[in-house]
């Protein structure tokens, strides 16, 4: 399937519409094209291969540099820029990149090649240059790293095709189209944020740009702009309520889906949200199905609370034996970069394993009741125990240690580590360790000395034993 490029298409068709706001300055569909053939001619003119990595925050720039990357037929790397130092060096090396482009304030000393600043890139001279015609549906427009159990980041790949199913889905489902209005605090880099981008561009929707979620500021917009969706994890919503409870603000008319996803969330909360006449869809996704795949209808959140819905119009599910979620759409990622085998590893009978537990109730309504891995998830944030203990095994005098997740009302979850050693060490020293080798937040929150790991019969460690003892109290 090949199609016009989704950004021509709205320049022509709806030149004055407008295409993104930051709240400071908005670009209309006909504006936002110059700017990015301005910046193409930039990328072009350094050459960098079929990738360019973007460090970025949820700016004006980092959007138009997004689409000046996909409009040059290239593929953008998503870096999470809450990664340390090492763990970014992984992954550039990984997706082999030449050229890096990171946001101004993001800026790391001793950044360099193939970093480079925004303020250095737009220094290039260059002149404007034409945009790709098409988009080709098996072309990779993205790639971000999710990490897993074997503790190294994997980038998956995320096509034109991927992303184009995904938002057609949704718009069935939700009814979206180009005079919708859509907030975007979900940090780019994410699925969650760029799926609004993307759909931004096939809608021919404005996207609301937020670089930061302060909760005030969002309060604000929602109320006095018309905004018609938001998207938010469990942390950002629960923020907004006891913000609307402290406030008594009610957001604008305009306003009617927000939409949760990144991690589960309690009926209380809910039962809040309906109090407060805050128009909250629940939704199942993740970076493999290039967002959801999974969602409530505004109409049955309701009645079906706690359920993240039916598979969108695209998409089929089913439960394994063990109540394992299985998936399949055409969202769903090719593969994960430079590792031919770990999709098919994934993958039965033709079915995408999700690693999520859940069962359906008689109307065929999802719910989420656990991982069949031992991910956790913090503030929307995956994190997987291994990937932790493999760093703090090279911490001397740490003979062994085991990660798991604490429930937290704030974060949801957050890490705590569990450590096998003849000597006691600061909490101090093992965080700021923790801090040079990982993003913050998946460094453990508290380390408790123990004899000896509870350990299977093959000697693999039994995580849900200590995870339990953690949360009992
Ligand atoms: C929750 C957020 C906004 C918190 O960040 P905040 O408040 O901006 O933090 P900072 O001011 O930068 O830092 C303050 C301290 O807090 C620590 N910290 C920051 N984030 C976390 C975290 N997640 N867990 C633990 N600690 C955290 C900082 O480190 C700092 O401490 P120090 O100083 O010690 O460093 C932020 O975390 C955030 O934006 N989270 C959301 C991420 C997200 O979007 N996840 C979703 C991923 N899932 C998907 O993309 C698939 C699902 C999906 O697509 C979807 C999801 C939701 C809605 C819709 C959809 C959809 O399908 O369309
Ligand atoms: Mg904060
Ligand atoms: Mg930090």
């Amino acid at each position: 399937m090949e199609t016009q490029n989704w950004l021509l298409k709205q320049a022509a068709t709806q030149p004055y519409h407008v295409a993104v706001d930051d709240g400071n300055e908005q670009l209309t569909f006909a504006e936002l094209k110059k700017q990015v053939e301005l910046l193409k001619g930039k990328i072009d003119q350094l050459n960098p291969g079929s990738r360019v990595g973007l460090l970025a925050a949820n700016t004006l720039i980092s959007y138009q540099l997004a689409l000046a990357i996909i409009c040059s037929g290239r593929t953008i790397v998503w870096l999470n820029w809450r990664l340390a130092d090492e763990e970014l060096r992984r992954q550039i090396n990984d997706s082999e990149l030449r050229l890096c482009l990171v946001e101004d304030s993001l800026w790391r000393p001793k950044m360099e090649k193939p970093f480079k600043s925004y303020l250095a890139f737009m220094a290039i001279a260059a002149e404007p240059s034409v945009l790709v015609p098409t988009f080709n549906a098996e072309q990779v427009a993205s790639i971000m790293y999710t990490s897993g159990t074997t503790g190294n980041p994997k980038g998956v790949l995320q096509t034109f095709g991927n992303h184009f199913y995904s938002a057609v889905s949704s718009a069935l489902n939700l009814g979206l189209s180009s005079s919708d209005k859509w907030l975007c605090v979900a940090p780019i880099f994410h699925i969650s944020g760029f799926s609004i981008i993307m759909r931004g561009l096939i809608y021919g929707m404005t996207v609301r740009l937020v670089k930061k979620f302060r909760v005030e500021e969002i309060e604000k917009v929602l109320a006095n702009e018309a905004v018609t969706i938001m998207s938010v994890v469990p942390f950002m919503l629960k923020k907004l309520i006891l913000q609307q409870e402290h406030t008594n603000i009610h957001y604008n008319p305009a306003f009617r889906c927000m939409l949760l996803g990144g991690g589960t969330i309690d009926r209380q909360t809910l039962a809040k949200c309906f109090r407060l006449s805050i128009p909250v869809v629940q939704c199942y996704g993740m970076t493999e199905t290039c967002s959801q795949i999974i969602a409530l209808r505004s109409a049955d959140a309701l009645e079906k609370v706690g359920s993240v819905g039916q598979p969108l119009f695209t998409t089929q599910l089913k439960l394994s034996e063990k109540g394992e979620i299985l998936l399949k759409t055409p969202a769903l990622t090719p593969g994960y970069l430079n590792l031919p085998t770990k999709l098919p590893a994934k993958m039965i009978n033709g079915w995408y394993r999700t690693g999520d537990i859940g069962h359906l109730d008689a109307d065929g309504y999802l719910y989420i009741d656990g991982r069949a891995d031992e991910m956790l998830i913090s503030g929307g944030e995956n994190i997987f125990p291994q990937e932790v203990e493999q760093v703090y095994q090279h911490y001397h005098g740490i003979k062994e240690i085991a990660v798991v997740g604490k429930n937290d009302a704030e974060w949801g979850q957050v890490p705590v580590a569990f450590i096998v050693s003849e000597q006691r060490f600061s909490p101090a020293q093992l965080i700021n360790y923790g801090y040079q080798h990982l993003a913050h937040y998946k460094v453990p929150r508290c380390y408790i000395y123990v004899d000896k790991l509870p350990k299977n019969a093959s000697g693999k460690i039994r995580r849900f034993i200590l995870q339990e003892k953690l949360n009992k109290n």
